[in-house]
């Protein structure tokens, strides 16, 4: 046996079919390669240790410690993979699909619980009017308010795409959103030698297509890595349990503890700090219809 048969090595996996895995080594290739059995579910994203077997078949032997592990729950999983080792999330929005606020609730709560920065991409501001922009502005207004950055982009006309790409230098970062948003889409107007098929949206029901079917990553260089994922309907919160889903709202942070009942689920309760927020104005009573939303569907 040679040495080389014996010798492990790094690897971050690139994408993920049945009990296969594409892994990028470090000299940068990609190689298929076959995984140890008794490992956990691989991702997108993940850094791995792997060697060859005696038939010279790549195995991945090892998984190393994640974070920024994003995840989803699903009528038949209670946890999706999205993606591993995440630290910017972009959540891409558009006016076609339709814009949609609780949607972008979910997203953004699930990125602060597995914390994971987000930016909030607004894209195709092509297609649409000064007039229509300036609503999606004072949508998305309290976003930014709250520290969240937006930026307002248009992938095919390039407009807009210098303003966040310096923030995936040397991080790894997730396009997220519904089907159709563009995600394929900035990823090429980013990095145009990076080729993922781009799809149409449906003139019928004016959604998209699902042309991205599993996660992709895609290293812009050594140390900057950019992950495309399918676009998806719904968005299920994977949460244990429901009294952290406010920690999924940042805003609420500086009211919790100061509620009358310690279990005060900030819903109904007399005497909730985070409804006398409201009431305030401190916090804006859309993200609290979300967050109320969201707990309802988690005990459904
Ligand atoms: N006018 C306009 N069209 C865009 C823009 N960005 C994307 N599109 C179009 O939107 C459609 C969907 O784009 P994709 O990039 O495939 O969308 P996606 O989010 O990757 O979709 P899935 O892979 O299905 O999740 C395509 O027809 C794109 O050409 C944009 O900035 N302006
Ligand atoms: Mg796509
Ligand atoms: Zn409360």
């Amino acid at each position: 046996m040679s040495e080389e048969i014996n010798k492990q090595m790094t690897a971050t996996v690139i994408s993920h079919f049945g009990n296969e895995v594409l892994i990028n080594n470090q000299a940068n290739e990609n190689i298929r390669a076959k995984v140890k059995a008794s490992l956990p579910a691989l991702v997108c994203g993940d850094k791995v240790i792997w060697q060859e077997n005696k038939l010279h078949e790549a195995i991945v032997i090892e998984l190393l410690p994640r974070h920024g592990l994003l995840t989803r729950s699903t009528q038949y999983s209670a946890e999706k993979l999205i993606a591993a080792n995440v630290d910017i999330a972009f959540i891409i929005t558009s006016h076609k699909p339709a814009f949609k606020t609780g949607l972008l609730d979910r997203y953004v709560a699930a990125c602060e619980l597995a914390e994971i920065q987000v930016a909030i991409l607004f894209n195709k501001i092509d297609t649409i009017s000064d007039e229509e922009l300036a609503n999606y502005k004072s949508i998305l207004k309290p976003y930014q308010d709250i520290g969240y950055p937006v930026h307002y982009i248009s992938a095919k006309k390039q407009l807009g795409i210098d303003s966040f790409k310096q923030t995936i230098h040397n991080k790894t970062g997730v396009l997220v959103g519904q089907s159709g948003v563009g995600k394929s889409s900035i990823l090429r107007a980013l990095f145009p030698e990076a080729n993922p098929k781009i799809g149409d949206i449906s003139i019928k029901t004016n959604k998209g297509k699902h042309t991205t079917t599993y996660s992709e990553l895609y290293a812009l260089d050594d140390h900057s890595f950019l992950i495309d994922s399918p676009g998806i309907r719904e968005f299920g919160l994977n949460i244990d349990e429901p009294e952290s889903l406010a920690y999924g709202f940042r805003e609420f942070q500086a009211f919790l503890g100061q509620c009358q009942f310690r279990d005060c689920k900030h819903t109904t309760e007399p005497k909730c700090a985070i409804s006398q927020a409201v009431k305030e104005n401190k916090i804006t009573q859309q993200r609290w219809d979300s967050y109320k939303g969201i707990l309802a569907s988690l005990s459904e």
